[in-house]
């Protein structure tokens, strides 16, 4: 076999794997929720068409309860199909599971080459190669075209140094990086999907993605920071035609249902973003394709009612919107502009609700410096969508490495733990302690409804509040 791909199964902290626990949250989440690994399934058909063999193994979508697990399998397709020239790693946030993994393939295949791929990896190439000698390769930015030839090189003694898109040290020691690959998507095969029926059967959404990247910045996310360093052009779409001949194929050849888009952003506020939108809905429609659909948006998406009518009529049942909190302020130092001063969120998320389209709340609760009426305020905007999850009362900010959020989380000494995720305190102790009690009584008990958390939670605001006036009177 010349690659082997892997993505591990991302244990929680409680034993269970990922996918045990989002269904904990019930099927109303997690039927729209996508689960197969559309990237690694994106390399391993663009290798295959390349005349590379190729094969995958996914902890994740496997139900994997360890990463031991992953391990027999990475050495049960290499018992059938011979040891891997390279292995390439996925990871979001399980940099442990796949250290511990790329440990055991170089003990065990002696010569293999290791990469490293997905946005922690793009973000954090030069420290993760500088820090971590399991790993030979970062791959930056998309896989396809970078992850295949640099396989192809490893299996042929090519030059690496002429593979687009991937990072590794040099005869020096010296860390260097090859810009990346930007492939027309259109020009990709469909992703392989051999992993559609065991995510259907366990109840969880088909995807398909039509965009890369986004335009936006905002300080928190990954997709951002990646488009900013993979540059302007970083930010594609395919063709309208091309994304409805997928869906298509999944409905009659899987029988979906369903299909959760999964960009990051579907439809801007941009004409031409939002031309696309409609005309996506017209494609879906005159074809008479007969599903339903979730995208992602931001709030300012939303410029013209009539394209979310029209995505309605074609079936859009979902969105997210990454609404975030209910401080303008706050909006603003996350460089998420999606209102203007005195506009009301409520106003855009009642419409959507009324078009007949469900309201995924992004928010985010918590962060270094928050004070009781940013809470009250991002809880009065959760109430709005009418969704209903108590664990949304303990969202807090993740400062991923490579983040603008993450460096001025370091900057301002927040972070008392910086890798592979930043962990932050509270900057006044009091929000400490209302997190603290907030975890209590919210997050053993999964059995409390979103209406009893809320009642806590505004009730502890009010508490704060208070403990705020005492203390001030007692400084006086
Ligand atoms: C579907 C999805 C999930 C699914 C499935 C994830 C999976 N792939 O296994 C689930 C629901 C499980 C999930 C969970 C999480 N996710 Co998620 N997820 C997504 C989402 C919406 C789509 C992924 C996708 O299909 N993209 C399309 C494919 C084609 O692209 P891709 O996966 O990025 O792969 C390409 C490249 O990254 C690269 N690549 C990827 N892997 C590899 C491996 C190798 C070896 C190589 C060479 C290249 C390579 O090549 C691929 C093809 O070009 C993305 C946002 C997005 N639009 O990408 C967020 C996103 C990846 N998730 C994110 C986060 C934060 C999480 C969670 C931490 C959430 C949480 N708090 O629990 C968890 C972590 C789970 C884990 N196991 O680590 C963030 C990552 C941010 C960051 N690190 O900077 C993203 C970017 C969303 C965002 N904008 O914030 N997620
Ligand atoms: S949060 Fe959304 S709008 Fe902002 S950079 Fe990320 S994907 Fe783009």
């Amino acid at each position: 076999m010349t690659a082997l791909l892997v993505n591990p199964p991302g244990v929680r902290a409680n034993g269970r794997s990922y996918v045990g626990a989002q269904k904990l949250w019930g099927p109303w989440v997690y039927s729209s929720m996508p689960m197969e690994h559309l990237g690694m399934m994106s390399i391993k058909a663009y290798a295959a068409s390349q005349g590379l063999d190729i094969a995958t193994v996914n902890g994740l979508v496997a139900g994997h309860v360890g990463v031991e697990q992953t391990w027999q399998a990475m050495h049960d397709v290499a018992r059938v199909a011979g040891t891997p020239g390279v292995v390439g790693f996925s990871c979001i946030d399980t940099f442990a599971e796949v250290v511990w993994l790329a440990q055991r393939a170089r003990e065990s295949w002696p010569g293999v080459q290791i990469a490293l791929g997905n946005a922690i990896a793009t973000l954090n190439y030069e420290r993760i190669l500088r820090q971590y000698d399991c790993f030979d390769f970062v791959v930056v930015g998309d896989g396809e075209v970078g992850f295949t030839r640099l396989a192809s090189a490893v299996a042929n003694g090519d030059e690496i140094a002429d593979v687009p898109g991937v990072a590794r040290r040099d005869a020096q020691g010296q860390i260097v990086c090859s810009p990346s690959a930007l492939i027309d998507l259109d020009r990709l095969p469909r992703a392989a999907r051999e992993e559609l029926p065991t995510v259907l059967d366990d109840g969880f959404s088909a995807a398909v993605f039509t965009t890369r990247g986004c335009p936006y910045r905002c300080t928190f996310c990954g997709t951002g920071a990646t488009s900013a360093l993979l540059g302007r052009n970083s930010y594609r779409a395919k063709s309208v035609d091309s994304v409805v001949d997928e869906i298509a194929y999944l409905v009659s050849d899987f029988d979906i249902n369903f299909v959760s888009i999964t960009d990051d952003l579907f439809v801007s506020k941009h004409p031409g973003s939002q031309q696309r939108a409609a005309e996506f809905a017209n494609a879906i429609l005159r074809r008479g394709i007969g599903v339903n659909f979730m995208i992602d948006i931001r709030l300012d998406s939303v410029v013209d009612l009539d394209v979310f009518r029209h995505l309605h009529r074609a079936g859009l049942r979902r969105v997210f919107v990454g609404l975030e909190t209910g401080s303008y302020d706050q909006l603003r130092a996350y460089r998420k502009q999606i209102i203007n001063r005195g506009q009301d969120p409520v106003d855009t998320i009642n419409a959507l609700l009324q078009v007949g389209i469900d309201v995924i709340p992004g928010t985010i609760m918590f962060h270094p410096t928050v004070r009781p009426e940013e809470l009250r305020e991002t809880a009065r905007l959760l109430r709005a969508t009418q969704y209903r999850h108590p664990f949304k009362f303990l969202s807090k900010v993740t400062p991923y490495p490579g983040t603008p959020l993450y460096q001025a989380y370091s900057a301002a000494g927040y972070l008392d733990d910086e890798w592979p995720l930043g962990q932050w305190e509270f900057a006044d102790p009091e929000a400490a302690r209302v997190y603290a009690d907030l975890v209590a009584r919210i997050a053993p008990d999964a059995d409390i409804s979103f209406d009893e958390a809320e009642a806590f939670f505004l009730a502890r605001l009010d508490e704060w509040d208070n403990t705020a006036v005492d203390g001030e009177a007692l400084r006086c």
